[in-house]
């Protein structure tokens, strides 16, 4: 059976960057797919939270799953942390993975610094804990942004050296769905920095809670260069600013890059950027104001958390006990 499996930090407000690259197309595929949608509370932690700020995080960024569209009646939605299985399944595939295959992944680097010594070992091994989310349900299919590609490709190692040392055909292929026009939307201050929750500067990010003057300042004042719109997309090459605003304009307008540089060829950026300031507005007004409708009836979301975790375990339980029974734990 197929199956998809996707999740979200809630490390900060949700950005432009998760929705376009992520939640958006959750969507859709939850109308073919079983879907399991999930708070990853526990990847969070690899960087220091304050506890009350995760805890309301946490309901926001579910609020703001269920307001672009994901559906609690469709889809199973909850907390990492609810599901103790992940983190017991994490503990097999640390012993699982390699030294040398956590070693080249390139977000840990980022995330970690100048001063690896003193990043958390948790953030060192978020990509087994991450294993073992997909894994736990045997999911197929992973719904995520480009910065994922790679850790999903562990994914798939972690579940063959399983199979293979255990002489199993237990865990499934996984494959990674990178889909629509925005799989990775950079900063609005650097186009050659992904656009993140967790960036310093809140001008480098739109997120789903701010308002329409604060959209509109901060595309006013995105980066950009002094050369006109070009007539098409081969004239952004060099101009990862420019390319940034122009695949987020088609992506939120439902056109390719082509159509949007032939509709604004050889134009100056300040009516480009207030037609994208509208359109963003329009898009993502309706979510910010149903997400915070959702966020201040806070038992809505809390119910839909708490469902969605006792679906989830029900059908984590089976899986991991057959794993238990496949490493060789007593049942005594
Ligand atoms: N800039 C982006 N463009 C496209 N997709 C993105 N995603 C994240 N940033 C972009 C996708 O959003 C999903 C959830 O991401 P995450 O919360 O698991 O963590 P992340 O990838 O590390 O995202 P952030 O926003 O940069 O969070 P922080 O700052 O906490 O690290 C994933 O599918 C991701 O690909």
């Amino acid at each position: 059976q197929e199956r998809v499996f996707s999740g979200v930090q809630p490390s900060g407000n949700l950005t432009l960057g998760n929705y376009l690259g992520a939640i958006r197309n959750w969507v859709g595929l939850q109308q073919d797919y079983e879907s399991i949608f999930c708070v990853v509370d526990l990847h969070a932690i690899t960087v220091w939270q304050e506890p009350e700020v995760l805890r309301n995080a946490t309901r926001e960024v579910a609020a703001g799953m269920i307001a672009s569209g994901v559906d609690p009646k469709q889809s199973i939605i909850f907390n990492q942390s609810q599901v103790r299985q992940h983190a017991e399944l994490a503990w097999i595939f640390n012993c699982v993975a390699r030294l040398g295959w956590l070693n080249r992944m390139t977000q840990f680097k980022e995330k970690a610094g100048k001063n690896k010594e003193r990043a958390s070992v948790g953030l060192y091994v978020y990509p087994n804990l991450m294993a073992a989310d997909i894994l736990l349900y045997k999911a197929t299919h992973v719904p995520v942004g480009e910065d994922q590609k790679q850790h999903l490709e562990l994914t798939r190692d972690i579940a063959q050296k399983f199979n293979s040392d255990y002489g199993v055909e237990f865990f499934p292929d996984v494959e990674p769905l990178i889909l629509g026009e925005a799989t990775r939307v950079m900063s609005l201050r650097d186009g050659t920095n992904k656009m993140s929750k967790s960036d310093p500067s809140d001008m480098s990010r739109i997120n789903l809670t701010d308002d329409r003057d604060t959209i509109a300042k901060k595309i006013r004042k995105a980066r950009t260069d002094a050369e006109p719109l070009p007539e098409t997309p081969d004239g952004l090459e060099g101009r990862p600013e420019a390319k940034n605003l122009i695949t987020i304009f088609g992506a939120l307008a439902g056109k390719s890059s082509a159509e949007v540089c032939s509709q604004y060829a050889g134009k100056g950026f300040a009516d480009f950027k207030r037609d994208l300031a509208d359109l963003s507005v329009d898009v993502l007004g309706p979510i910010t104001e149903e997400m915070k409708r959702l966020t201040e009836e806070k038992t809505y979301v809390d119910s839909v958390l708490r469902e969605g975790a006792d679906k989830a375990a029900a059908i984590a339980e089976p899986i991991l006990q057959e794993i238990h029974e496949i490493v060789g734990f007593l049942k005594p």
